[in-house]
């Protein structure tokens, strides 16, 4: 028990405490508190709580109670000079008090000017009544004169503070010691009889439970997985995306991807040094295609016609998209032709210039339907689709151009809260080039569209910089405490 809580007892056993501010005044309202909450607890005080308003001084109402007012150490100055005190004095004397104590001065009534001097205007010493009304808010913090009190806050020379206080009597368990509260029963409280004569702590159904951390989904994971039950919900079956070095082969020569192509420039795809190049796929024949379609043609196509460099083809990448995936596992349909649907959610990694939304790695959201007769109207149609099941209902088309697919179409969608379009993905119909090389039937056409994880996030959780979502400035309270997160509410 506290020394303070002692002396709250003593005091109440003789008398209730009408205020504790008059009684402890020396004690902080906290140190207070804190012993009437512990007391409370016992039952053995019970109190109410004082919300008085009280007046404090400012530094140079401190310094006024101790030198006098502006105004009356102007007067001083003027009586002690015989003939007056010249004007040019006075900043001098007083500093930038003496402007405000001329004006006070005069206003009382205790100076006149004689020419260039101030002379007194009062027969005897006037009452100090700034100072004085000062010192008894010193003393009581407040004064009773309301007037008075507004005309010092005026002149800024007083502040209003809050003060709490407590009324104080005795409780039902009241005593002028504490008994030790017990938190448990104990098995040796039992057996001893100790528990007929304990005092326990009343529960407190009140107090929060405990927070237990459980760790937390970053909210890509969060988007990833809503984009994962739609994908599910719509037939897909997800691919498997754990290779993240692919050769040059899968990665660019199977998509149709001309080895000239700036896009396997060094500036654009980090190349593995060591292993430099990879072995030959199994499947002859599809080695054979891929070289023949690429060097002079094949399959109805006239191919790029530049001489095809196997080396070239074995060198490593890390995956610039999760396209190569999605070659892998069409080159295994080939093997059993049928309708299917496949969908992938990962890294995929481009050595180009980073800024506040792009990163040297982002995670690519791919679908692949491939189906007998499909058109370039059933690819816009499952689109809409796709995109209403995230609240994004109003698409727009654009041709565009991708070596593996022909044709594409880069999508967008208007954004009610930027007011404008903003784009959201990429598409098209895999090149026969791509599908018949690998043996999949003419008339199996092959559906491709793909967008990136961290943009919807970013929109999502209302993000401006892509490094608020990964890298070593994340702000892992942001990451552990960020809302649930739901794809299919209007993309705001
Ligand atoms: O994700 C993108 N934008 C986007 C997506 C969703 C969204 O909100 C959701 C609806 C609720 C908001 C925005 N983009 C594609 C568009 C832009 O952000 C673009 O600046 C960045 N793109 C990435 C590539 O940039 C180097 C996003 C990424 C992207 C682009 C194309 C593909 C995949 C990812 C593809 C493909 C493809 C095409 C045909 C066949 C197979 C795959």
């Amino acid at each position: 028990m506290s020394e303070l809580q002692l002396q709250i007892l003593r005091v109440l056993d003789k008398a209730p405490i009408t205020d504790t501010s008059v009684t402890f005044p020396e004690v902080e309202t906290s140190a207070v508190q804190a012993a009437l909450s512990s007391l409370t607890a016992r039952s053995m005080v019970l109190f109410k709580i004082i919300d008085k308003e009280s007046w404090t001084l400012t530094p140079e109402a401190e310094e006024i109670v101790e030198k006098g007012s502006h105004e009356y150490r102007l007067l001083e100055e003027v009586t002690k000079s015989l003939d007056g005190l010249k004007l040019a004095e006075v900043p001098k004397l007083l500093g930038t008090a003496g402007k405000l104590g001329q004006l006070r001065a005069f206003k009382n009534g205790w100076v006149k000017k004689d020419g260039d001097k101030l002379v007194s205007a009062v027969s005897s010493k006037p009452q100090d009544i700034t100072a004085n009304e000062l010192l008894v808010i010193k003393d009581t913090g407040s004064l009773p004169d309301a007037k008075q009190l507004n005309e010092l806050k005026k002149r800024k020379l007083v502040t209003k503070i809050k003060k709490l206080s407590y009324s104080v009597e005795k409780g039902s368990e009241f005593a002028l010691e504490i008994k030790k509260l017990e938190t448990d029963l104990t098995p040796d409280m039992i057996q001893s009889g100790l528990w007929k004569t304990a005092t326990f702590k009343p529960y407190n159904f009140n107090a929060e439970g405990a927070i237990t951390f459980s760790g937390a989904l970053h909210p890509l994971n969060k988007v990833r997985e809503e984009f994962r039950q739609i994908f599910f919900a719509m037939g897909f079956t997800e691919m498997a995306t754990n290779q993240f070095v692919e050769t040059g082969f899968w990665n660019f020569d199977t998509l149709f991807v001309p080895q000239q192509h700036p896009a396997r420039d060094l500036q654009d795809t980090f190349y593995i040094s060591d292993p430099a190049v990879a072995d030959k796929p199994e499947d002859e024949t599809y080695w054979e295609n891929i070289h023949k379609v690429h060097e002079e043609g094949a399959f109805g196509s006239i191919g790029y016609r530049y001489p095809w460099s196997a080396d070239e083809s074995l060198r490593l990448v890390l995956r610039t998209h999760t396209t190569a995936v999605s070659s892998r596992v069409l080159h295994q349909l080939a093997k059993d032709p049928k309708p299917s649907r496949f969908f992938s959610i990962d890294r995929v990694f481009r050595n180009e210039a980073v800024d506040a939304t792009h990163l040297a790695e982002f995670h690519q959201i791919e679908g692949v339907i491939a189906d007998y007769d499909l058109t370039l109207g059933d690819l816009i149609g499952f689109m809409d689709r796709f995109f209403k099941r995230m609240g994004v209902d109003k698409l727009r088309f654009k041709p565009a151009y991708n070596p593996y697919t022909e044709p594409s179409m880069e999508i967008f969608a208007w954004h009610a809260g930027l007011n404008k379009w903003i784009e959201i993905g990429n598409s098209g119909m895999f090149r026969p080039e791509m599908l018949e090389s690998m043996g999949l039937p003419k008339d199996l056409r092959v559906h491709g569209f793909g967008l990136s994880l961290e943009r919807p996030t970013m929109i999502k959780y209302k993000l401006s910089n892509i490094r608020e979502l990964v890298g070593h400035k994340v702000n892992l309270d942001f990451i552990e405490n960020n809302p649930a997160v739901r794809l299919d509410e209007e993309l705001v």
